[in-house]
């Protein structure tokens, strides 16, 4: 079990709704947080620089709610807990409600209310590059995912040059491994690294053929999932050496949810073949 910091109906008169009443108006809001943060730390010194200074924590929020307008009760709990995620570096995921009891439905109803579970993820990348300044195109992409407000570079492996796999004829690639921390979900993420790749330069030619950047999504927190655009674990990461030598450099333990081994296990499976 986590540690748990909670709020609980954080009373907020504020100017969200869909009808324009409810704009001009305002209405009563009330705001609930579970804030999941290790509290060991300051519980043992007695010291609010080890916690999340829930009273801050309460005036961030009154802020979100106070200076926007949204339509949606979604997306102002979209929006508190992006802003906290950001702002507390020591929340690492959280829950937020937001309740609207006033809310004009013409019945009479004790609250209508959105309730989101936020945080970060940790996911594993990999970089390839086989085509013109390989080394350029490797560290331009790194800056780019770096400058992401909710995207943060954990680890950047080495990067190693490598044959080509695949049996497409094709130059030599360099290849490495990142870790990110990162509030996108794992097709957010899709969308931002295609982005990255076609800034590059990048066309899509052949299959497994050259390429200025590939940057592929090899683990998400320990998420197994199969969808058209996207399959995590990467399908083939356990057979490429050119993944598992600079992910066991970054990450030897790291479990692979579906194989149930850690990644130097599956380097070493390989490198006996
Ligand atoms: N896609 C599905 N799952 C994922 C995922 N986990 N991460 C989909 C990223 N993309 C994923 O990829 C095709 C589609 O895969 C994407 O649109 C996405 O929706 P692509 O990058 O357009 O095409 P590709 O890269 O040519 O094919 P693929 O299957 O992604 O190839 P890989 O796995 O990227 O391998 N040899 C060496 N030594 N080093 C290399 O880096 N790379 C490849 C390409 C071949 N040989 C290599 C290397
Ligand atoms: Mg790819």
């Amino acid at each position: 079990m986590e540690d748990q910091i909670r709020i609980s109906d954080l009373e907020i008169y504020s100017n969200h709704g869909v009808y324009k009443e409810e704009k001009v108006l305002g209405q009563k809001f009330l705001v609930s947080a579970v804030l999941y943060t290790d509290t060991k730390r300051a519980g043992v010194s007695d010291r609010i620089e080890y916690s999340v200074d829930y009273g801050n924590v309460c005036h961030r929020i009154a802020e979100v709610m106070e200076k926007n307008t949204f339509d949606l009760i979604e997306c102002a709990a979209e929006t508190i807990a992006k802003t906290l995620l950001l702002e507390f570096p020591l929340i690492r995921h959280l829950e937020i409600e937001v309740k609207k009891p006033w809310a004009p439905i013409g019945m009479p109803i004790e609250s209508v209310a959105v309730k989101i579970f936020r945080g970060w993820h940790r996911a594993y990348l990999g970089v390839g590059s086989n085509m013109g300044d390989r080394m350029e195109y490797i560290s331009s992409a790194i800056d780019r995912i770096e400058e992401q407000q909710d995207t943060k570079v954990v680890h950047v492996s080495g990067l190693i040059e490598t044959k080509p796999y695949g049996g497409v004829e094709q130059e030599d690639f360099l290849n490495g491994c990142i870790a990110i921390d990162t509030l996108k979900d794992p097709l957010e993420l899709l969308d931002f690294l295609m982005d990255v790749e076609k800034q590059s330069g990048r066309v899509r030619t052949v299959r497994w053929g050259p390429r200025t950047l590939d940057l592929d999504i090899l683990m998400y927190d320990d998420l197994v999932m199969n969808e058209r655009e996207l399959t995590i674990p990467h399908k083939e990461m356990h057979k490429r050496m050119f993944v598992l030598e600079p992910l066991a450099e970054i990450a030897p333990y790291l479990m692979h949810p579906l194989l149930r081994k850690t990644i130097s296990e599956l380097k070493e499976t390989i490198e006996k073949e």
